[in-house]
């Protein structure tokens, strides 16, 4: 078993492909199979080392879909990248994350972090999957109305380190594991910009950090307007801070700016 941060070289980009009719910033672009495909396929070439592909919004306010929404939308997607194209799947659903496993999934990225659902970190252990454990505050129906932490980055780190002790404890490897602060995910924007600057104390923790900085609303409250060279501002303050995978949406321009910063390194 390749450890992750052996598979994820730092850094490396993760492309983003929803499924879903109402995802924050994709809604809709990706609900025909073969298009999401073909962007998939896309994002590779341009040098996504894996596309994430989910089937379920999480976006402020959202409420959540049925298990059998979810396949229906994710599984024609997963077959035609089945062999083709390195895929994560978005869930935290045991049975949708066991189908994208069958079809070829490397990497199991759960927004709850094994809190949804009881027989997901099962499902991961059985499996060769890699593990992504993001933190987020309430639940996405609620987790904007007024988020408070004391110290948002010792908070968070804290909740990482527990839910990492449990994925183990189920029978997860550590080494397939990696964290994220969960950009967006009951947090304003002072609390995004701390956690990615003291994302020291997430790397503390020995895993390696995933962060998702893409298109989130944090950019436009910064007075960004230009919302892909944002991204790419953010996703590169987060690597300078210790990042090893980014979550994107606008691929080949993160995949040029995170090779130019790399060579700064
Ligand atoms: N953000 C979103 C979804 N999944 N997974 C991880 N690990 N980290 C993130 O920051 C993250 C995530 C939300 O973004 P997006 O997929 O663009 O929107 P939506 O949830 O509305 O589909």
């Amino acid at each position: 078993m390749i450890p992750i941060e052996k598979r994820f070289l730092r850094p490396s980009v993760m492309g983003v492909v929803n499924v879903t009719p109402d995802s924050f910033s994709d809604g809709g672009v990706h609900f025909d199979p073969d298009i999401a495909a073909a962007a998939a396929r896309r994002m590779v070439a341009a040098g996504a080392a894996i596309v994430d592909v989910g089937g379920e919004s999480t976006r402020p306010g959202s409420a959540g879909v049925s298990t059998d929404e979810e396949l229906r939308r994710v599984v024609p997607v997963l077959e035609r990248l089945a062999g083709e194209v390195p895929v994560s799947i978005d869930t935290s659903k045991a049975a949708v994350a066991r189908r994208g496993l069958e079809l070829g999934a490397e990497l199991v990225n759960d927004v709850t972090a094994l809190r949804a659902d009881p027989e997901l970190a099962g499902v991961v252990a059985d499996s060769s999957s890699y593990l992504c454990l993001m933190h987020m505050l309430g639940t996405p129906r609620t987790m904007q109305e007024d988020p408070r932490y004391d110290d948002v980055a010792a908070e968070v780190a804290a909740f990482l380190e527990e839910r990492l002790s449990f994925a183990v404890a189920q029978g997860v490897p550590e080494e397939r594991i990696c964290l994220d602060p969960g950009i967006g995910f009951g947090k304003t924007v002072e609390h995004n910009l701390e956690l990615v600057r003291r994302l020291d104390v997430l790397l503390a923790l020995g895993r390696p950090v995933l962060v998702g900085f893409s298109r989130k609303s944090t950019l436009r409250r910064l007075g960004a307007t230009d919302l892909t060279s944002a991204s790419v501002a953010a996703a590169v303050a987060a690597y300078g801070h210790g990042a090893t995978i980014l979550r994107v949406h606008d691929v080949a321009a993160h995949v040029d700016a995170l090779t130019v910063a790399k060579a700064f390194a």
